[in-house]
């Protein structure tokens, strides 16, 4: 009989491919930064690491609006707090939780964690999560530019990234 391509529409690749990314430039954009005071020998690591990506994607120190809070679990009250005013287009979370020094680690990380996301979910600005939760000191040092990146450089990217890809699905409406 015929051939019959099942994949041809089966693949969503197959047919014209949709896909909206945002990209990495910021031109425009205004970002509040939250940043735990607690562990800041990591947290202002982690916050060189979000400017320096900001600053080197095209972000003016006037689209910057730094918010410091006293530890990790005061980072969600303060993003809802800048969200709801919608005068930034994004949320930059930074705050390190060290497991060994930490009581109740995981109920203060979960609660974190879990405030963070409701704050992104009922504003619907991004917010990206640069909360390091690690065993000990030398992971977080790691992690906030020693040997394994720099998680507040990855926050800054992801909300670059989120606000160009709202503002492509805005466009395409
Ligand atoms: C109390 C506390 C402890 C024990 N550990 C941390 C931590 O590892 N990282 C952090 O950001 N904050 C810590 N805190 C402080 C709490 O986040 C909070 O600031 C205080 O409990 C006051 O509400």
């Amino acid at each position: 009989g015929t051939s019959f391509a099942f994949w041809e529409w089966a693949d969503p690749l197959a047919g014209k491919p949709v896909a909206l990314e945002g990209d990495l430039t910021a031109q425009g954009m205004k970002f509040a930064i939250i940043v735990a005071r607690w562990n800041s020998v990591i947290t202002d690591r982690l916050l060189q690491g979000a400017l320096d990506c900001l600053y080197r994607s095209g972000v003016r120190k006037d689209q910057v609006n730094i918010l410091r809070v006293p530890g990790a679990w005061e980072i969600p009250s303060a993003a809802r707090g800048v969200a709801e005013t919608k005068l930034v287009d994004a949320v930059i979370t930074l705050g390190c939780l060290i497991r060994g020094e930490t009581a109740h680690y995981e109920a203060i990380y979960n609660e974190v964690a879990r405030g963070i996301g409701q704050s992104q979910q009922d504003t619907g600005i991004p917010h990206t999560f640069g909360v390091l939760t690690t065993e000990t000191l030398e992971q977080a040092l790691d992690r906030a530019g020693l040997k394994a990146g720099n998680k507040g450089f990855e926050a800054a990217s992801a909300a670059i990234e989120m606000v160009s890809l709202h503002r492509k699905v805005a466009a395409n409406a």
